[in-house]
């Protein structure tokens, strides 16, 4: 059994959903934050102190993104596929955590994360021009495909639309890029993401 150590209001939605789209059994710790965004509790588990992390029998991981390779190697193909396919599966997810998710994040926080008054415009609008140019690279690619590795939906397109979930559903402009929008649209309508997002949204 998976355990899954977080609140599906955090990083943990992406391996909730992982484990959800993998069909491996799973439990969520919930470990959840105080006004002012502290843990709740120390999470012992991850020596970052952050959420979310994994037990999976004597292996423990953090970082949302390993942990979701980790789950879908357990599945193997489609969702982990081998050879050049699977070095796509990294180049795709090391993107996602390099290029993407900070500009996600510079943009989330300062257009409806914090509090109104501490929000920046320039902050949102810088995070907004970082964003818009990686998604006109992810627009070019599925122009030629209808997801990122070919036809079939893999751990990659998890990890990416799980990143720009949060966008996607608080009124980031997708109207440019219709190709990231339909691709986000069918990842986040999945049977395995709708059941993640039920425990999410509510
Ligand atoms: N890169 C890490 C980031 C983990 C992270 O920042 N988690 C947030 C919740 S979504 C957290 O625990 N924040 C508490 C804090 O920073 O003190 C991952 O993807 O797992």
């Amino acid at each position: 059994m998976l355990k899954i150590h977080g609140i599906p209001r955090s990083r943990a939605f992406r391996c909730i959903w992982a484990a959800e789209e993998a069909g491996l059994p799973y439990e969520v710790i919930p470990i959840g934050f105080q006004p002012g965004f502290k843990l709740e509790r120390a999470v012992t588990i991850n020596p970052n102190n952050k959420i979310p992390a994994l037990e999976d029998g004597d292996l423990v991981l953090f970082e949302s993104l390993a942990i979701n390779l980790h789950i879908a190697a357990k599945a193997g193909a489609p969702l982990m596929p081998a050879g050049d396919d699977g070095s796509r599966v990294m180049q795709w997810t090391l993107w996602t955590a390099t290029e993407v998710e900070p500009h996600v994040m510079r943009w989330s926080y300062n257009a409806y994360l914090k509090p109104e008054a501490e929000r920046v415009a320039a902050e949102a609008a810088a995070g907004k021009e970082a964003l818009d140019a990686r998604l006109r690279v992810l627009e070019a690619e599925l122009a030629q495909r209808p997801f990122l590795l070919g036809a079939g939906f893999t751990i990659a397109d998890l990890n990416l639309a799980s990143v720009l979930y949060g966008s996607w559903l608080n009124g980031y402009d997708y109207a440019p890029f219709p190709k990231v929008k339909a691709w986000m649209d069918a990842c986040m309508t999945r049977p395995a993401a709708l059941s993640a997002r039920k425990q999410r949204e509510g």
